[in-house]
C-alpha cells in the first residue's frame, strides 16, 4: 500500500490554536471531521484545553456547568491514593464502578478552513461548544455527513453519566440546530452514510457492551436521521491482528462500484491505533464483503508515534477526488495530518470474504 504523507505534516498543531479559556493551554488539535463547503475545505477540529498547572503534582479537571455557562475546575493531588493518574487522558477512581471519573482536558469543536487542503487557518472562536449536562466533560471526535445542502455533524458527548453520540445540523457552518443524543452511552464512532439505501438511512456505531461482548461495529437504520433502530452487529475484533483491542468507524463511507468503503480504526489491546478498511454491500450495507488483514496505515512517522498519547492514527474524515483518497487524521491525540492513497489500491488490498 503506497501512502503519501503530506510534507507539511502535521498540518495543525496545538501551538496553532489560541486557547479560548483564560489560564488554559491547548494540548490537542486533532481527530477532525472534514467537509467541502463553498470553495473551502472545512476541518471540524477537536480542540482539547486544560487549566495550566504550575505544580506537576496538581491535576485540574475542567467541567462545564450548563446552568452558569461557566467552567468549574476540580483540583486533585497526584498523591491522593484514591485516584489513578496513569492514563494522561483520564483520572480514574476506586469508587463504585470501574471507569474513569474525570477527563484531564475539555474538548470542543473549532473550525479550520483551507483553500488547498494543506494550509489551514483556525477560527478564533469555538463552533460547537458543550451546551447541556450530557456534554459537561466535552464534545469530541466529530464526523460530518453532507446530505443535500445540510451538513449533519455528530460527535461524542462526554459527561459523568457516560459517553454517547449527539447530532447537530448546519447549512452554513455558522449556526446549527442541536438534535439531541442519538446513541446512548456507551457509544462512539457513529458514521452516517451520505445517502438513503433502499429507502433507509444507515449509520455505523460502536457500543461498548459490559457484561459480555466487545467494543465492535454495529449498523442501524433510520427514516429521519434522528431515531435509529433495527440494530445489527456488523464486524468484530480479530484475535492476534492489528484490530484485536477495539475498533470503530472513521470516515464517512465512500461509494465505489465494488461497495461502500469504510476507513475504520483498529487498536491493539495496548492502544496502538492503525487505520484499515472494510467493504460493505452497496445495496445492503449490513453485509461485509471484504476487510483489511493488515493496516492501510500505521503510526510510524515521528509525529504519529510520539505526542500526548503516542502511537495513534485516527481518521474522522476523508475527501475523495477521482482515484485519490485524502485521508485527514489525528496523530498521537495531539495534531492533525493528511495522507493520500489510491482508491483502487485500497480496494485491491482487501481480503474478500
Ligand atoms: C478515551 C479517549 C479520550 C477521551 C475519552 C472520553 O479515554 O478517547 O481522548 O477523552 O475516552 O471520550
Amino acid at each position: 500500500m503506497r501512502v503519501y504523507r503530506y510534507e507539511e505534516n502535521p498540518l495543525i498543531t496545538p501551538s496553532d490554536v489560541k486557547p479560548y479559556h483564560d489560564g488554559f493551554e491547548v494540548i490537542g488539535a486533532f481527530n477532525a471531521g472534514v467537509a467541502e463547503y463553498n470553495d473551502e475545505i472545512i476541518m471540524l477540529l477537536r480542540v482539547a484545553e486544560r487549566p495550566i498547572s504550575e505544580n506537576p503534582k496538581i491535576v485540574k479537571a475542567p467541567i462545564y456547568n450548563p446552568k452558569s455557562k461557566e467552567l468549574e475546575i476540580v483540583t486533585l493531588s497526584t498523591d491522593d491514593p484514591h485516584y489513578d493518574f496513569s492514563d494522561p487522558r483520564t483520572i480514574g477512581t476506586n469508587e463504585l464502578g470501574e471507569g474513569w471519573k474525570y477527563l484531564t482536558s475539555l474538548s470542543y469543536i473549532r473550525i479550520a478552513r483551507s483553500k488547498d487542503g494543506h494550509n489551514f487557518t483556525v477560527d478564533p472562536e469555538p463552533f460547537i461548544y458543550p451546551s447541556n449536562d450530557l456534554e459537561a466533560f466535552g464534545v469530541e471526535d466529530p464526523r460530518v455527513t453532507q446530505i443535500g445542502d445540510e451538513y449533519y455533524i455528530y460527535y461524542s458527548a462526554v459527561s459523568s453519566v457516560g459517553v454517547g453520540e449527539a447530532l447537530v445540523v448546519t447549512k452554513d457552518f455558522k449556526t446549527y440546530e442541536h438534535l439531541g443524543m442519538i446513541f446512548a452511552p456507551e457509544n462512539k464512532d457513529v458514521i452516517i452514510f451520505p445517502e438513503k439505501i433502499n429507502g433507509k438511512y444507515y449509520a455505523l456505531h460502536r457500543p461498548v457492551p459490559k457484561s459480555n461482548g466487545n467494543p465492535e461495529v454495529w449498523i442501524a437504520e433510520s427514516d429521519n436521521l434522528r431515531y435509529w433502530g433495527n440494530h445489527k452487529w456488523l464486524f468484530g475484533l480479530r484475535a492476534g491482528k492489528w484490530d484485536d483491542g477495539r475498533i470503530g468507524g472513521g470516515a464517512v463511507p465512500i461509494k465505489t462500484e465494488k461497495g461502500w468503503l469504510e476507513l475504520y480504526h483498529g487498536a491493539t489491546t495496548d492502544h496502538r491505533y492503525c487505520m484499515g478498511a472494510v467493504l460493505l454491500d452497496l445495496e445492503d450495507p449490513t453485509k461485509v464483503i471484504a476487510r483489511s488483514d493488515t493496516p492501510l496505515m500505521e503510526p510510524t512517522a515521528p509525529y504519529e508515534a510520539n505526542g500526548f498519547f503516542g502511537g495513534v492514527v485516527f481518521s474522522c474524515g476523508a475527501l475523495v477526488h477521482g482515484d485519490t483518497v485524502k485521508m485527514y487524521y489525528g496523530v498521537a491525540d495531539t495534531s492533525m495530518a493528511c495522507c493520500e492513497m489510491s482508491l483502487e489500491e485500497i480496494l485491491n488490498s482487501l481480503t474478500y470474504i
